[in-house]
């Protein structure tokens, strides 16, 4: 059975790194390797940049000779990353360079062919469109206007584009972060008064239980993986609760596979156990959680049986866990996004974060909450509205956004995202056709491409300079590394370019990034200590906030005075609008009541460590020769029971559609369950990343908060 974990394949990808991806154009390598040597390129020089993937973000020293990037070098200096990055960051160069780039832009003609228009065209034809819709709708033209937000090149971009919009009265901007892990940050923010992550990832070297819920790290956050050696060394215990077996198994002390949407159970579970069991001092718990009897309530029904019967978790795997936790006074949690993607994550996510607030975990070194989010530092939302004035529109989600395109009420979309990343992809496609005018800023003809009408091409980060940030609420900064090709704009100047046809003097126009940085330091006040030539001169970025010119950075625990940031410093068991902690089965999964026999198994879907989302690295050869083509893997029994062998073609359906896929018999999986990845485009020129998208099968149940992608029944049939 073919096993993409083996070491002979880990070794085959770090080799055609070097050999297919970053360094392939390197000379004296080539050389080594018995090729022809290369043009003689003239001298090398290094500049600092950032990986534009990951909330890792990864800083680096490009090797650039003759106008191109000829190698990226992990900077040793980083604290976080320690000079390490991954398969994914690398690529970027091959993205770059790929011929199937689009560098022009193009408009859409009437019988679907695309037309080669000049920049400037591009411009004034979105201005147009704009104008248009602000002459007829006043100030309701706002409402007819949205944007799905990218992976920006750089903050500045991000600024630019809500700038413009701002100033045409739009607010109707959707950030990845809300298909991604948005329950947990919202959460969080209600439970401790932050939505950030409340402590840095140097801290896990300080505690003694590192709690993985869901948080697959070493596939996901490559170049943080190094942590969790270094904190075992200092006696740290790697808890990991993953249904999937996955690398970061390797580094587990305990692993817990609940059956996948039942983990709110399971912390219910452990709470229980703890407080049964007298594992917990209830004075000291009841500081931070008034509510304990509430709790205690709410967990009273799972007793080690009932959770055995819900999460498939026995009962003393459940007791060596909750001992483990109640063993630790130091105890960091790390959420994946995975506790986000269910129908009753928000439940599940309040009772992990309160499990750490009972055991006293939520204040001071070695604790707290980490999330798969990235910091975002404050200050956009300051700017923005001291720059485009006060919008008074309420923001729309995208749930309503969609029914606007669906109602013909939305004007013009900023296409920028993948559509693929929302559930129901196929049916959030048609909802994008009816909306007359759809702008798409990228790379590829991808399917977001197809569906525009406009196609403005963009610049990759090396191609300009630029702010970033990281999980840690890093700033980072990178200079402009080499020239994009053809016409190819960053974000920032086609947003500023528009604003500045539409509104002309008004528009508060910045001709570079750096303008805008510099003016972003000036007027928000906790970003004074951030200027551009300290954030630039670090290794590794500045972790915001910093207030005064030549400030410390403040590292670890948010809670510096000792109490949370909720209005009283307590978190809540009873809330307002979210009610009390309770677990349901997630809506549309096999455990849930009025579920289809027909589709008995439970679907999941993830990242694979060599890819980025759905999108970019698709279009990268080096990477797609790690792919099988759309696998699903399934675990032996379940493969018996449906019939499948390993290597057969198999229909993979759900009630909303199917996909063909290659079957992968694993234990890796839970009998029962099924796990595809998540990252395929239907339109890349290479085979191995062509697949229908995931979410062409994931129904569109969204709940309250999180954008659900997983645990909805499913079936294998042989194709
Ligand atoms: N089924 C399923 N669905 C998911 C997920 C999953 O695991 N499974 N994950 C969810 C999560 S966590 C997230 S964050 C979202 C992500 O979903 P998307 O945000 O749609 O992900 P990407 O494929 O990265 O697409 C980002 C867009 O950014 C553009 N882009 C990249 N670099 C640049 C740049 O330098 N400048 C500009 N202007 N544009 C750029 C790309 O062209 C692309 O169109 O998907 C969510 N949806
Ligand atoms: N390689 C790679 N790394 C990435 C990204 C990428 O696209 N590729 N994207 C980045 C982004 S934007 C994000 S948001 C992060 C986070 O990304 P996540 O959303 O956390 O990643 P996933 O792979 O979707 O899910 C993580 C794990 O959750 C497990 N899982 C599934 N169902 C359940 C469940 O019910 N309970 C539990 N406990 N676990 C479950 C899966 O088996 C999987 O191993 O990753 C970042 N890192
Ligand atoms: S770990 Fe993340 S930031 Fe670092 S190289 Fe990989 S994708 Fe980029
Ligand atoms: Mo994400």
């Amino acid at each position: 059975m073919p096993d993409s974990y083996s070491r002979r394949n880990f070794l085959k990808l770090s080799a055609a790194l070097a050999v297919g991806g970053a360094a392939a154009s390197l000379p004296g390598k080539a050389q080594a390797m018995g090729q022809k040597p290369g043009p003689d390129l003239g001298p090398a020089t290094y500049v600092k940049g950032y990986c534009p993937f990951c909330q890792v973000r990864c800083t680096y020293h490009a090797e650039v000779r003759g106008g191109k990037i000829q190698q990226i070098i992990g900077d040793k200096g980083n604290r976080w990353t320690g000079g390490s990055m991954c398969p994914k960051g690398l690529s970027i160069v091959e993205l770059m360079d790929s011929p199937h780039r689009l560098t022009e832009p193009m408009l859409k003609q009437a019988d679907g062919s695309w037309k080669r228009i000049s920049y400037a065209e591009a411009v004034a034809l979105t201005a147009q469109k704009m104008r248009e819709t602000l002459d007829k709708h006043g100030e309701k033209a706002g409402d007819r206007m949205g944007m799905l937000m990218p992976l920006w090149d750089c903050r500045e971009s991000e600024m630019a584009a809500l700038i413009t919009l701002g100033m045409a009265g739009c607010v109707h901007t959707m950030p990845p972060g809300e298909t991604c892990v948005s329950t947990a940050a919202n959460m969080l923010n209600l439970m401790s008064g932050t939505s950030n992550p409340t402590t840095t990832v140097d801290q896990l070297t300080k505690a003694k239980v590192i709690l993985l819920w869901g948080a697959n790290l070493c596939e996901l956050y490559p170049a943080y993986s190094r942590w969790l050696p270094m904190a075992k060394e200092k006696g740290a215990k790697i808890l990991y609760v993953d249904p999937r077996r996955t690398r970061t198994s390797d580094w587990a002390d305990i692993q817990l596979r609940p059956k996948p949407g039942t983990d709110g159970a399971l912390v219910l579970g452990v709470i229980r156990f703890l407080l049964e069991n007298q594992l917990l001092d209830e004075e000291k718990a009841r500081e931070l959680v008034p509510e304990l009897d509430l709790l205690r309530e709410d967990a009273s029904a799972y007793t080690p049986e009932k959770v055995q019967e819900l999460t498939g978790i026995a009962p003393a795997e459940l007791e060596g866990f909750a001992r483990a936790i109640a063993a630790s006074d130091r105890t960091i949690v790390w959420f994946g996004g995975s506790v986000c993607r269910y129908t009753n994550g928000i439940p599940t996510v309040r009772g992990i974060i309160l499990l750490q607030g009972i055991t006293g975990n939520m204040i001071g070194e070695g604790r707290g909450v980490l999330t798969m989010h990235s910091g975002k530092p404050g200050g956009e939302h300051e700017f923005v509205e001291a720059m485009a004035g006060h919008v008074k529109a309420a923001k729309m989600n995208f749930r309503r956004l969609r029914l606007a395109m669906d109602k013909k009420r939305l004007d013009i979309l900023f296409l920028n995202s993948s559509y693929r990343r929302y559930p129901d992809a196929n049916g959030v496609r048609k909802s994008i056709q009816k909306v007359p005018f759809v702008v798409h800023c990228g790379f590829f003809m991808t399917p977001e491409a197809e569906v525009s009408h406009l196609f403005v091409p963009m610049t990759f980060g090396p191609e300009s300079s630029g702010s970033g940030y990281g999980n840690e609420k890093e700033a980072v900064w990178r200079d402009k590394i080499v020239e994009a090709p053809g016409s190819c704009v960053p974000a920032w100047k086609f947003y500023g370019d528009v604003g500045k046809a539409l509104f002309g003097e008004k528009y508060p126009y910045f001709d570079s990034p750096e303008a805008m940085y510099d003016k972003f330091c000036e007027i928000v006040p906790s970003w004074k200590g951030l200027s551009r030539k300290r954030v630039a001169a670090s290794p590794d970025g500045l972790v915001w906030p910093i207030y005064e010119e030549n400030g410390p950075e403040l590292l670890g625990c948010t809670f510096r005075e000792g109490k949370l940031g909720t209005a009283d410093g307590t978190m809540v068991v009873k809330d307002r609008v979210f009610g009390r902690i309770t677990w349901t089965p997630p809506k549309g999964s096999p455990y849930a009541k009025g579920s289809k026999p027909e589709f008995p198994l439970v679907f999941t879907q993830g990242k694979v460590v060599w890819h980025w989302q759905h999108t970019l690295t698709n279009y990268a050869p080096s990477l797609a020769q790690f792919s099988r083509g759309r696998v699903v893997s399934v675990h032996p029994e379940t493969a018996k029971q449906c019939g499948v062998k390993d290597g057969d073609r198999v229909f993979l359906e759900t009630p909303t559609g199917r996909l063909e896929a290659v079957a992968e018999v694993t234990s890796r999986v839970l009998p029962g369950t099924v796990f595809t990845p998540s990252h395929f485009c239907p339109d890349t020129p290479l085979d191995a990343n062509r697949s229908e998208p995931v979410n062409s099968i994931v129904p569109n149940s969204w709940d309250r908060i999180s954008c659900q992608h997983n645990g909805v029944g499913c079936r294998l049939v042989k194709a």
